[in-house]
Formats: structure tokens, C-alpha cells, sequence
């Protein structure tokens, strides 16, 4: 089955971008030429990352990144999707880092030579260490920290950048980071899972206008990942389970960006749990965006449960991928619609979706089958959610090559492009080959 855009699909517009997403610390390496960051901390403490791997060399991206670019065009994408290290650019003591910013800005005049539009993440993780030395996410001063580097970013890509995500995926920063500590600084506690996201989504709201200030020609957003909550059985108390998880890990971030108010479940917060929230934080937040990225993998499905109000319930192994995540195209659809139906959203690009497969070459060839089976499913699915209204302007493949999976090493390959760590070398797998024989049929 070959990969293909849905018929009488608003994707064939040209206008309708398809991308590739990378980011920073997954693939950049030449750690020792920037601020630690928190990840490294993290990589660096034993137990923590599965196959006790680290971002020290990663893809070598740094050496290889002009044929990284040429690979890029070579599939006849419209747009790269990367994230800037905050301690790359920036040193400890807020100076700027040369040769770390030459890096960006080289990067950025290569894209646009070859006409491929710069989707930039200001943050996706990577925290100095340093600030994390000062409570990182916890500390309400971070996000003013964030607001400056930000300043110093934009002023000098100046016009280069078609647009900007202030940050990835709060939920994973807060959440994991903060919460359950299965990701960097590998804090945890119910108390402050919350008060790091509040400090996020303030972050965030602070760059917004640095960035309407400084550039306002670019699409200015944020991106967001999404689990649509499904109930484990009809019974009433897994459906509120669903339902409240649903405020948790959904709601809770789109709804102060778009409506300046957390869901009302926040009333029923322990007092620990809340965040501390001051005057005008609200309105900060809910600066007017411009896009809003979505990333979706799979959905969720919980039960309810006695002590922890819900529980995630395993998928039946049957249809996941080598993250154990479900393989569920259906719920990118219902999530766009009914995201949709319950916000005045701006334009949304699907900013990443892809999928971890078991996919080691053979004889020089990697027919990775199964993920150009997810890709044709999940495009399907983004093209029903237009169909029905839904302005989707964008998509990108998560992710341009394999490289760090964060907590699971470099045991997960989610790259349409294969890559052999041991020498650095770059091989399109199917997967790639086809998405862009269905870009040159475009
Ligand atoms: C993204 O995170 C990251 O932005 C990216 O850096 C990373 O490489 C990529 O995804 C792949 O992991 O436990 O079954 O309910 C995605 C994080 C994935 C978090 C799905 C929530 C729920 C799956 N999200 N996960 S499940």
C-alpha cells in the first residue's frame, strides 16, 4: 500500500505544509560546546534512561547537519520543524554564545535558500541546569529568565523564521518532569506538578510578546500534546474517570491558553496541589495565538480506581507500536473535532505524528511497512477532521531520523530516515521514499 493524500483533500492545496519535526537535544550532540542542560543531569544519573545512553554525541547533528538539510529538501518538504537549545545560545551568564547562535543563524539561511520554512520551538525540554540549580520550572522566575532569551533569539533571527512555538508539550515538562519524575529533573510529587505547568503556561504567555514585538510578521503558537481519554467500559465510574482525566492532562493547558481560566476541576485541588497564581497571570497566558500545534501519538482509556480517581488501563497488544502505545487513528480525528466543537481555535498544524517501529535494516533496506500503514491512517484521519470543519494547515512527521527517545534511549526509532549511530550514516527508509513520491504527486 503506497502512502497517499486522502482523496479531494484540502492537502492537495499547495498551501497545506508538510514537514519534517526534529528537536535539539534529541539529535544536535557536541554537548560539551553548551550549558549543561537538565537532561544531561538526568541521562547522567544511573537508572534513569533504559539503555543508560545520553545526548553527548546523539546524531551529530552539528557536524552533519548541511546534509541533514540537503536530506531534508531532498523529500521535497515544505518546512523543518526544530527546537533552539536554550544553553546553546545563551551562556550562564546571559551573554551570548557565539558559535552556538552561528549555528542557528546558518542553519536558518540554508533553509531558506533552499525555500523550506523555518517552524522554530524556542523550547523543548532542554532547561540549563543552571536554572534548574534555582528550581527550574518551580521557580516563577524561570519563566521571566524564558522571556528574555526569547528577546535575544527572535531580535537576531530576525525575518528568518516563518514561526515560532514558545514551547513543546508543557504537559510532558510538568508532568513527567515535575510530577511523576520519569523525565528530567526527575522530580516528583502531586504538589508540584501543577505549580511547574502554571510557571510554563506563564512562560509562554510572557514570549508571545516578546515575539508580537519583535516578530510580528511570524506565525506565533504553541504546541501541545493531546491524548484524546476514552472510558474502559460504559459503566459510570470509568466514564468519569475518563472524564476528569481528560481535564488533567487535556484541558488544563489548552483551555487557559485559549479561555484565561483552568478547567473548574482546579477548585477541588488539594490546596498543596495548586498553583500559585498572581494577578494578570490569567491574561498572560491567554495571549491571542496565532496557530496552536498539536502532537498526537495514540489515545488513552482509563477505569476509574479507588485511590487515584483513575488509572490508565494497558492497550491489548495486538495493534501498538514498539512504545507500546495503541495504534488508534481515529482518535486524531474525534480530538481535532471536538477540540473544535469546545474552543475558538486559531489555524492548527498537526506539528508531530509518528511512530516508534522495530525497523533494523536488511541487506541495506529498511521496509518499515508498518509506519507508512500509521502515516496513510493518521493523514486519513487529520483529512476527516477537515472534511468536518477543522482548519488544519499543516503536518509533520515525527520524525525526520531516529534519534534520542528521552527516557528510552536510543533503543526507539521513530526516523522516516534510518540511522546507524556507530557511523553517523543516514538511510531513507521506506517510509521517507514514500512520503516523498506522495509529496512529488502533490
Ligand atoms: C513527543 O512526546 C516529544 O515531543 C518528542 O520529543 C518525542 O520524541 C516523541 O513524542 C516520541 O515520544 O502512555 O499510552 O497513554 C510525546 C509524549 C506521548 C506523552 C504519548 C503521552 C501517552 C501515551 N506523549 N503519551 S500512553
Amino acid at each position: 500500500k503506497q502512502l497517499t493524500i486522502p482523496d479531494n483533500s484540502m492537502m492537495n492545496d499547495w498551501q497545506f505544509i508538510f514537514g519534517v519535526a526534529t528537536s535539539a537535544f534529541q539529535i544536535e550532540g557536541q554537548s560539551s560546546t553548551r550549558q549543561s542542560t537538565i537532561w544531561d543531569t538526568f541521562c547522567h544519573t544511573s537508572g534513569a534512561i533504559v539503555d543508560g545512553s545520553n545526548g553527548d554525541v546523539a546524531c551529530d547533528h552539528l557536524t552533519h547537519w548541511r546534509d541533514d538539510v540537503s536530506l531534508i529538501d531532498s523529500l521535497g518538504v515544505g518546512a523543518y520543524r526544530f527546537s533552539v537549545s536554550w544553553g546553546r545560545v545563551l551562556n550562564h551568564d546571559g551573554s551570548v554564545n557565539t558559535k552556538g547562535m552561528q549555528f542557528y543563524l546558518d542553519l536558518l539561511t540554508e533553509l531558506e535558500k533552499r525555500n523550506i520554512k523555518a517552524f522554530v520551538t524556542l523550547y523543548h525540554w532542554d532547561l540549563p541546569q543552571a536554572l534548574e540549580n534555582n528550581g527550574g520550572w518551580l521557580n516563577r522566575e524561570t519563566a521571566f529568565a524564558f522571556e528574555q532569551y526569547v528577546d535575544v533569539v527572535s531580535k537576531a533571527f530576525k525575518g528568518k523564521v516563518y514561526s515560532y512555538a514558545t514551547l513543546n508539550e508543557p504537559w510532558c515538562s510538568a508532568y513527567l518532569g515535575y510530577e511523576i519524575g520519569i523525565h528530567a529533573p526527575g522530580i516528583s510529587g502531586k504538589q508540584y506538578g501543577k505549580k511547574a505547568a502554571h510557571h510554563l503556561l506563564l512562560a509562554h504567555g510572557l514570549a508571545m510578546q516578546v515575539l508580537q514585538k519583535n516578530s510580528p510578521e511570524s506565525q506565533n503558537g504553541i504546541v501541545l500534546n493531546f491524548s484524546p481519554c476514552f472510558a474502559a467500559s460504559t459503566n459510570q465510574a470509568d466514564i468519569d474517570a475518563a472524564k476528569l482525566a481528560d481535564q488533567h492532562f487535556n484541558h488544563w493547558y489548552i483551555k487557559p491558553l485559549i479561555e484565561g481560566k483552568y478547567p473548574d476541576i482546579i477548585d477541588a485541588l488539594s490546596p498543596d496541589h495548586q498553583p500559585d497564581i498572581k494577578v494578570g497571570d490569567m491574561d498572560i497566558i491567554a495571549a491571542n495565538l496565532d496557530f496552536l500545534g498539536v502532537n498526537y501519538y495514540s489515545r488513552s482509556v482509563y477505569r476509574s480506581c479507588e485511590q487515584d480517581e483513575f488509572k490508565l488501563v494497558a492497550p491489548a497488544t495486538f495493534s501498538v507500536t514498539q512504545m507500546g502505545w495503541e495504534i488508534y487513528p481515529q482518535g486524531l480525528s474525534k480530538l481535532l473535532i471536538d477540540l473544535n466543537k469546545h474552543y475558538t481555535l486559531p489555524p492548527v498544524y498537526i506539528t508531530e505524528n509518528g511512530a516508534a517501529m522495530n525497523d533494523e535494516p536488511i541487506q541495506g533496506k529498511i521496509i518499515d511497512l508498518d509506519r507508512v500503514a500509521y502515516f496513510n491512517t493518521h493523514l486519513a484521519a487529520v483529512d476527516t477532521a477537515m472534511k468536518q470543519g477543522v482548519d488544519v494547515r499543516g503536518y509533520f512527521a515525527w520524525s525526520l531520523m531516529d534519534n534520542f527517545e528521552w527516557a528510552e534511549g536510543y533503543e526507539k526509532r521513530f526516523g522516516i530516515v534510518y540511522v546507524d549511530y556507530q557511523t553517523q550514516q543516514r538511510t531513507l527508509k521506506e517510509s521517507a521514499k514514500q512520503y516523498r513520491n506522495m509529496l512529488l504527486n502533490r
